[in-house]
């Protein structure tokens, strides 16, 4: 059984996932105004990936007893820079992220409840993937789109390389 603080920081959780889903969503539309339709395609994908890790929590929450709540979402902003502002945001975001699911563990230890705890652990290992991907493209934008749009059109290329590659695995997995 759960405690109530932890439903509702489960329930913050489940809110944060869907802030995430409309954050990329937001910015993909935002890269498809730009000419940037890689982009803007990685991260509709990325957006539909948030949108299973809320379903995933907003599950464990009615299996637990407990009422799964959807509650206010704020809006993602609409401005950004540049695209390197885009990615760069969205590692910024990911590592708060990590940073909402430690807090979500350390109180499973607290507590203690070792099924949460065990449940978590996916988000857990997620983190560090979405870190690490998010992270790898701030990178090679940087190191790509010094200069001329010719580059900014290669760097687009190869995030949808990427981004395809991501779906197969998605596929892959399901
Ligand atoms: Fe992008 O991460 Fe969800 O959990």
């Amino acid at each position: 059984m759960l405690s109530e603080k932890l439903v509702e920081r489960l329930n913050h959780q489940v809110n944060l996932e869907y802030y995430s889903a409309n954050l990329y969503l937001q910015m993909s539309s935002w890269c498809e105004l730009n000419s940037l339709p890689g982009c803007a395609q990685f991260l509709r994908q990325h957006a539909d990936e948030e949108i299973q890790h809320m379903h995933h929590l907003f599950k464990y929450i009615n299996e637990t007893g407990n009422m799964a709540v959807i509650g206010e979402i704020k809006a993602p902003p609409t401005e950004y820079k540049s695209v390197v502002d885009v990615f760069q945001q969205t590692y910024e975001h990911e590592c708060y992220i990590t940073k909402e699911i430690n807090n979500l563990v350390r109180l499973t230890l607290e507590e203690p409840d070792y099924s949460t705890h065990n449940f978590l652990q996916w988000y857990v290992a997620e983190q560090h993937e979405e870190e690490h991907l998010f992270n790898s493209i701030v990178k090679k934008i940087e190191l790509i789109t010094e200069g001329s749009g010719k580059r900014l059109f290669m760097m687009d290329k190869e995030i949808k390389r990427m981004a395809t590659e991501q779906q197969k695995l998605v596929k892959k997995r399901s």
